[in-house]
Formats: structure tokens, C-alpha cells, sequence
């Protein structure tokens, strides 16, 4: 990786885009994850490089689910797995959810590196090299899922999503939590809770809220509406971009 001192002013952001550039590297990632990251990169600076609290709103309502799930799956894909291994691994340890490998960019070679590299980092459950059922109403790779994974799954936790999956796995009857810096993506829209944050941040404050929650009662937030929150999040970026020039 090319060393970014951690006196620079954009550390963190520098720092993930080498994470991502060492997964291409190592054919985790797809290049056109490199892509994807960008535009991540500029809504993160529109919200401030920060959590905001609409958004760690969603990640309670997301706890809250995740833990009252009967059967939740992590989907995992390159650019997640470059950016995250050992938070997902966590959480996935955590709520006792398998990771499943699910890619857009689909190779087998790719399926087997993710898997192997989750295994490699101390991931004892990963799904997604069977790849023996299809999501209905969906023409592209992402389609193809485990049965006894992401297929059968309550809960699916499908963080840097694309649209039409998300809207087709709702419309299997599965509840869908994003995780995805774009307030308006089709992805945001569709999901049941979604997470308006960047990957690291989210995954962070999600996993200290499930251990938080986990020693009481977990109860869902039944006032969380996500178009309402949605919304929340896209009023906070223009109050916070509101003479931002004269900061
Ligand atoms: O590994 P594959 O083949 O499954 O490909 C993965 C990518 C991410 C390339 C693929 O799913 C893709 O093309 O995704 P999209 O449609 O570009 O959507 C990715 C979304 O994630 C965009 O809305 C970005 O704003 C958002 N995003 C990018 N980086 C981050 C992010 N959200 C949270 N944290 C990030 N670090």
C-alpha cells in the first residue's frame, strides 16, 4: 500500500482508497469498484465526513432488527471486503449471521478470493460459492444466492447495494438494511432501513449498538420510518452545507 502519513488532513479518506486499490490488487475488488468508492467519496464530503444523527438513527433501527431476526445474512461484496474484513466478520459473529460473498461484477475467481480472504481474517461461516438458487425478477449475477444463505434469509444486512436486487429481495418479503452514502439511490429508497454512512463509520457504531442492546430487551423501533428518515438525512446535509463556504 502507498503510505499516507497520519498527520495528513485526508488520512482516513486516503487510507480507504488504498484499501480499496490493495483489493483490486489482490482481486478482491473490481475495478469498477474504484468508481463506486469516488461517488461515495463525494457524498461523504456533501454530509461532512461524519455520522449524522438521522443516520444513527437508521443504524438503531438496524440493530434493533438485525438482533430480532429469525435467520439474518451479511452480503459481502469486493468493495466491502476490501474496505471492512474484520467489522463484518465481527458483526457477523456477533447476531450469528453468515457473510455471503454476492458480487455484480460476478467471476467465480473473485467469489473464491473474497471467501477465501474472510476465511483467511478468522470468518468461520461464508456462503456464496454455491450459488444454487436465484432471486426472482433479476437477469444480472447478482441474482444468484445461496438457499440456505441470502435466499431463506429474514434479514439481509446488503451493504453497498445496487437497486433492483434490493427492491427484489423486498419483494421476496425479506427486510433489507443498506448501508449506502447516497441518500436518493434506488438502493436508499427501496431498503427498510437505511444506514446513510460510510461503510467504516456505520459498521462501527452498528456493532457498538448491538453490543449495547444485547444485554437488555431488544426491542424494534416502531416509529422509525425510513422515507421519514431518509428525508431527515437530506435536510441535515443542507442545513450543515448552508454557508459552508464562509466556514
Ligand atoms: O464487488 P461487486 O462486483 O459486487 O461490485 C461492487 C460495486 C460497489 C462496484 C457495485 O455494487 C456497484 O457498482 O455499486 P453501485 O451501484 O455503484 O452502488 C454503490 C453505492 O455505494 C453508491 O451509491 C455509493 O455512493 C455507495 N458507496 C460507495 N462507497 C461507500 C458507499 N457507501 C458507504 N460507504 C462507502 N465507503
Amino acid at each position: 500500500m502507498f503510505r499516507i502519513p497520519e498527520t495528513h488532513p485526508r488520512y482516513k479518506s486516503l487510507l480507504k482508497r488504498e484499501k480499496i486499490v490493495a483489493g483490486i490488487e489482490a482481486g478482491i475488488t473490481s475495478r469498477q469498484g474504484l468508481i463506486a468508492h469516488g461517488r461515495g467519496e463525494a457524498f461523504d464530503y456533501l454530509i461532512g465526513e461524519r455520522t449524522l444523527p438521522a443516520a444513527l438513527r437508521a443504524t438503531e433501527a438496524a440493530a434493533a432488527l438485525l438482533l430480532t431476526a429469525q435467520k439474518p445474512v451479511i452480503s459481502v461484496n469486493g468493495n466491502v471486503a476490501a474496505l471492512v474484513t474484520e467489522r463484518v466478520i465481527e458483526l457477523s459473529e456477533l447476531i450469528g449471521a453468515p457473510l455471503e460473498v454476492n458480487i455484480f461484477y460476478w467471476t467465480e475467481a473473485r467469489v473464491m478470493k473474497i471467501k477465501e480472504h474472510l476465511e483467511q481474517h478468522g470468518a468461520t461461516n461464508v456462503l456464496g460459492d454455491k450459488a444454487d438458487a436465484r432471486i426472482p425478477g433479476i437477469e444480472h449475477a447478482r441474482a444468484r444466492v445461496d438457499k440456505d444463505g441470502i435466499y431463506t434469509a429474514d434479514v439481509v444486512l446488503a451493504p453497498l447495494e445496487d437497486g433492483d436486487r434490493c427492491e427484489a429481495l423486498i419483494a421476496m418479503g425479506k427486510k433489507v438494511v443498506t448501508i449506502d452514502l447516497n441518500p436518493v439511490s434506488r438502493t436508499s429508497k427501496y431498503a427498510t432501513v437505511s444506514i446513510v454512512d460510510d461503510i467504516e463509520r456505520a459498521l462501527e457504531n452498528l456493532i457498538l449498538m448491538i453490543k449495547e442492546k444485547k444485554k437488555g430487551e431488544v426491542k424494534l423501533l416502531e416509529d422509525y420510518d425510513n422515507k421519514e428518515n431518509l428525508q431527515a438525512v437530506i435536510n441535515e446535509i443542507m442545513e450543515r452545507l448552508k454557508n459552508e463556504a464562509l466556514r
